[in-house]
């Protein structure tokens, strides 16, 4: 298991030199965020972008994201286009040394919180999503969600959502189905792992479709083109949030295949009716098991990438909710903790 951090570049206020102090971690998970969705990721700007994380110290073996264009996602006319520039991306990404790309194939928003901030009884402050204050959204009237405002201009994300209403679940397996068999034959010719990234949540949200929700998705994915590049990022936290996903089974069914080749881990606090709330990592903080989770990557042979996912606002300390520096530290190393302690002795028992 190698531990990783994301890091959102030079505007970040955790600066690399801070994740370099945190015991036990191997490397940076980042992405070039200044070339459009879309357009192909010039090889200098991965390198410079590379070339700053080496001289921190840390490794840069992991992409998150390459983001998927909506009209690959809805299979239009211009996906064909879209999709050779991934192909492109792919490829100077492999002649950079990278090793996994991180994806997704949500319509419209690749996550969703009703709060980004609530106030939890030890006075942290955590990212948190409420059914009802989503089912009570009208969007006819236009979505306006914590994080997305800025995303998208009201006009733009009505037409978006107008051209999802035409896609059902099975068209939009169609669109990834195509999306894979273009790109994975690239990934595999090149050794790059593809990592796709469950729903967050793991259920179709506003009408538009979700279809990597549980563990017949992710088997149906990985079907679709069956090789080892067709992998996934196996996020405990968004397959967590829905009750009916056991993410040790899944650990074990994925990763013993060796399909798993980015792990997020993160504990969520998840209520009957579907709300949830993120936690500090331990266990005994929300609804996950972490330490049978670890136990489980460490039973198939694990040997992937993996990070602390969110963490809470802790400490007084401002930025990107749910990318902090403190409480994702202290994930990264309660995480470490329970893989050394399973080592060491696991295998006793
Ligand atoms: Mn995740």
């Amino acid at each position: 298991m190698k531990m990783s951090f994301r890091w959102y570049g030079d505007s970040d206020p955790v600066t690399l030199d801070y994740i370099r102090q945190i015991p036990g971690m191997h490397g940076i998970v980042s992405a070039v965020y200044d070339v459009p969705v879309g357009e192909v990721w010039p090889v200098d700007k991965i390198q410079a972008l590379k070339a700053k994380i080496e001289a921190a110290g840390l490794a840069f073996d992991v992409i998150e994201s390459v983001p998927v264009h909506e009209d690959i996602k809805l299979g239009k006319p211009t996906r064909d286009r879209l999709i050779a520039n991934y192909q492109q991306s792919i490829r100077n990404l492999a002649a950079c040394g990278l090793k996994v790309i991180c994806y997704n194939f949500m319509p419209v928003f690749d996550w969703t919180r009703t709060t980004l901030a609530k106030k939890l009884a030890d006075g942290s402050s955590t990212l948190a999503f409420s059914t009802q204050e989503v089912e009570e959204i009208d969007v006819s009237k236009g979505i306006s969600l914590p994080g997305w405002d800025a995303s998208y201009k009201p006009d733009e994300l009505k037409a978006l959502l107008n051209e999802y209403s035409k896609i059902d679940e099975e068209k939009l397996w169609s669109h990834l189905e195509y999306f894979l068999k273009a790109i994975i034959p690239v990934a595999e010719e090149v050794g790059i792992q593809m990592a796709i990234h469950p729903d967050d949540p793991p259920r179709p949200i506003f009408g538009l479709p979700r279809i990597v929700k549980n563990r017949d998705d992710l088997a149906r994915i990985l079907k679709i083109v069956d090789t080892k590049a067709n992998g996934l990022t196996l996020c405990s936290g968004s397959l967590g949030a829905g009750p009916e996903n056991n993410v040790e089974a899944l650990v074990r069914e994925f990763g013993g295949m060796g399909r798993i080749h980015f792990a997020h881990l993160r504990n969520v606090k998840v209520s009957a009716n579907g709300d949830f709330e993120e936690t500090a990592h331990r266990s005994d903080c929300g609804s996950l098991d972490m330490a049978a989770i670890i136990k489980a990557y460490h039973d198939v042979g694990f040997t992937g990438y993996v990070r602390p996912d969110h963490g809470r606002m802790i400490w007084g300390e401002t930025g990107k909710p749910g990318y902090g520096l403190y409480d994702r530290a202290l994930g990264a190393v309660y995480l470490n903790g329970l893989w050394e302690a399973v080592d060491k002795f696991g295998a006793r028992r």
